[in-house]
């Protein structure tokens, strides 16, 4: 492992650190820690949307093990008609497969939709990446099941969708408290000063090897049902398997400048080196055509 990355594992950062209060919080503050750590937690800043969000996230979550009989086999597991995304369940679980994502979205969801408009969170949102930022995707949600639901090992989301400038910002909220049992998001802060790093296939899609990124390099960040995680897009982050008798969804929004875009994205190995080659060709032909 190069040095640099080595020296970032050092860097001991506690959660008083990066953690703030949504009653009592200054945007520029948070943006700067933002910049410095590349993540920052917010304490209750999702706490008014909790209930209604878990009777959507329930719904769907049940419509989509209806109709897990109808799911169709691709490259990252299986995706039922409805666009829930099934693993692999763990051996003796009551099915053979396991929800990862839910598809619930902003165009399925009103309280999903709400959430991504948030004012306090905009104020954070437009003091890290300025006015002109515009809402990036749809909005996505994790959903680990009881007794073993999927682990999701370190990664960086720039390794699904790596962005031409700073990359979106994204806020991971907690529907349910949520902590070492149940599937706590672990961070590393300052892995965003890193670059992109390569990835592996991973049980969980992309992934650090886990010989070079483990768990006790990051710092897990326990929390209440509406408590908010931001991280930038190479923040290191990934989670454990949920072992308590609950699902354990969390909701993810995300943002970027209006001038951004995805240039290189995948979700395997393959893919990926293949989107890159695309990107390292269309940089070429441009180079070529400029320098005619
Ligand atoms: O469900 C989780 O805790 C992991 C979420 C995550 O790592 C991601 O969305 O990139």
């Amino acid at each position: 492992m190069p040095s640099d990355e080595k020296r970032y594992k050092d860097t001991a950062v506690s959660i008083s650190e990066i953690e703030f209060f949504a009653g009592d919080i200054d945007p520029v503050e948070a943006s700067r820690v933002y910049q410095t750590y590349g993540c920052l937690i917010v304490r209750g800043l999702m706490k008014d949307y909790i209930e209604r969000i878990q009777v959507d996230i329930e719904t769907i979550a049940q419509e989509s093990i209806a109709l897990l009989d109808q799911a169709q086999k691709i490259v990252e597991g299986w995706r039922t008609p409805n666009g829930t995304l099934f693993l692999p369940a763990p051996e003796g679980y009551h099915r053979d497969q396991q929800i990862m994502v839910l598809a619930i979205h902003y165009h399925n969801s009103d309280v999903f939709r709400q959430t991504s408009q948030d004012p306090r969170a905009l104020e954070i949102v437009q003091a890290i990446l300025g006015d002109g930022y515009e809402v990036f995707g749809n909005g996505q949600s994790l959903y680990k099941e009881p007794t073993g639901g999927h682990p999701k090992l370190l990664h960086q989301d720039s390794a699904y969708f790596q962005h031409r400038y700073q990359g979106p910002v994204a806020i991971l909220s907690y529907v349910v408290d949520t902590n070492l049992t149940n599937g706590a998001l672990y961070v590393v802060p300052k892995s965003h000063l890193l670059g992109q790093l390569n990835h592996i296939d991973t049980f969980s899609h992309l992934g650090l090897a886990p010989e070079e990124w483990g768990w006790e390099d990051a710092l897990p960040l326990e929390g209440q049902a509406g408590d908010s995680i931001f991280f930038h897009v190479q923040a290191i982050h990934g989670s454990k398997q949920n072992f308590s008798d609950r699902p354990r969804p969390v909701f993810i929004n995300r943002y970027r400048a209006g001038n951004d875009e995805t240039i290189i994205g995948g979700t395997t190995v393959a893919n990926r080196a293949e989107s890159e080659m695309r990107y390292r060709q269309s940089m070429a032909s441009k180079f070529d055509s400029n320098s005619a």
